[in-house]
């Protein structure tokens, strides 16, 4: 028997291959696998965590393609979505610079410029490939606070690698609080 439930709807978000569906699997419990098909238009799991006894979450997790030509699908995704992973690369410093537009594109359509977010900075175990300085993610971050700050949430930035798991569970767990301080 749970005593609360709460049902958060979030969208996992960002430029193709950066990782979303990869993150999305090891949340799930599939592992990592290093070859699968590209999402087409959005996919879709749902899965209950349970944080302290008789307290159990609900992640409904939109995984939209990140691709141009699905920007049409995409756009009835995101309504109702009460939180996103915004996702990069940190091996490619434009799928970072890209972020601004996903967030806008989220703001815009999920219909209220106050979601909470958490920025992931995925692929971090390919550290001798990395290419991206984290100083900038983090700026990005502080300039989203300072526009959310009136609504009793944090957005936050983390280090990520689907592959290795590091701070996949922290990251779902850390959107779920902001939600919660918020809705
Ligand atoms: P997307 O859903 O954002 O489009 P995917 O991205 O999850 O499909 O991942 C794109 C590619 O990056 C996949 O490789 C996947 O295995 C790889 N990948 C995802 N996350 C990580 C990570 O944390 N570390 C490393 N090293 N690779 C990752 P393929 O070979 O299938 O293109
Ligand atoms: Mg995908």
């Amino acid at each position: 028997m749970t005593n609360s439930e709460f049902i958060f709807k979030i969208t996992l978000i960002g430029d193709g291959a950066v990782g979303k569906t990869s993150i999305r699997h090891r949340y799930m419990g599939y592992g990592f696998k290093e070859s699968h098909l590209m999402t087409l238009g959005a996919d879709f799991s749902v899965i209950d965590k349970e944080f302290r006894e008789g307290e159990t979450w609900t992640y409904q997790i939109w995984d939209i393609a990140g691709q141009k030509i699905f920007e049409e699908i995409r756009s009835r995704f995101y309504k109702g979505s009460m939180g996103a992973l915004v996702v990069f690369d940190v091996t490619d410093k434009q799928t970072l610079r890209n972020c601004l537009s996903w967030v806008k594109e989220l703001y815009r359509f999920s219909g209220s410029d106050a979601i909470p977010v958490v920025l992931l900075a995925n692929k971090s175990d390919l550290r001798n490939r990395k290419s991206v300085d984290m100083k900038k993610a983090h700026k990005f971050v502080k300039i989203l606070n300072e526009g959310t700050a009136s609504y009793g949430f944090t957005n936050h930035v983390l280090e990520t690698s689907a592959k290795t798991g590091l701070n996949i569970e922290t990251a779902f767990k850390l959107l779920g609080d902001a939600i919660r301080a918020r809705f």
